[in-house]
């Protein structure tokens, strides 16, 4: 499928507004791609793609993860998080998307995982910096940005962590070894 083609078929499947977020998550990906060395074609595929089922009612978003044979346990979580690994599920049979860290930014770019790629780190910080989010903090994640993603993503999943705390919510595993597994890079390179 070509890229307009794909881009086409993305859009109609959200309403303006979150289109709107997606372009502004393909702008600042392929940017961070170009400034921290990831390849921007690929930012630009997994950032069209990141937020795909975001819309789709969450009973089909289910029903994605329950028909694949390794569902993981995403189900056993908040369904905020389930467009996600849904959405990398559609991106690989319907869109037909092969690359592994392609579909790992989609799978992950909301919940973070350990040992993510510099690609996945991009799109989760994309996510949460483009240029139409509007929360406390983002300005910090921001500057932040300019000179570490680790750092920013850690600015960013705390904020999310606090959110969840605040809120009484549970927290998924993953963003909490995410986030620790990003400290821990932070400091190893800080020894250099
Ligand atoms: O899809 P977006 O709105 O662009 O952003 P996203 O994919 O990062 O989704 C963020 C939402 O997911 C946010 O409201 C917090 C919620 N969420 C619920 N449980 C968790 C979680 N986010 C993370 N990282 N970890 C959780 O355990
Ligand atoms: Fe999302
Ligand atoms: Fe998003």
């Amino acid at each position: 499928m070509k890229r307009e083609e794909l881009i086409e078929s993305v859009r109609f499947q959200m309403p303006a507004k979150r289109w709107e977020h997606t372009l502004g998550v393909m702008q600042t990906a392929v940017k961070l791609a170009g400034q921290y060395g990831a390849d921007p074609e690929k930012a630009e595929l997994a950032s069209i793609l990141h937020d795909v089922c975001k819309y789709w009612p969450v009973e089909e978003q289910a029903k994605t993860l329950r028909d694949v044979s390794d569902p993981g346990d995403w189900l056993d979580y908040d369904k905020e998080l389930w467009h996600a690994p849904a959405g990398a599920i559609v991106a690989k049979e319907r869109y037909g998307v092969t690359d592994e860290d392609v579909l790992h930014a989609i799978r992950y770019h909301t919940s973070g995982r350990i040992g993510m790629s510099l690609l996945e780190k991009i799109v989760c910080l994309a996510d949460y910096i483009e240029p139409g989010r509007d929360f406390p903090g983002v300005n910090n994640i921001r500057e932040i940005a300019e000179h570490s993603v680790e750092k920013a993503l850690v600015a960013g999943f705390d904020g999310t962590i606090s959110f969840l705390l605040e809120k009484g919510k549970r927290i998924y595993p993953l963003t909490v070894l995410a986030r620790n597994g990003l400290i821990e890079e932070i400091q190893e390179a800080e020894k250099l």
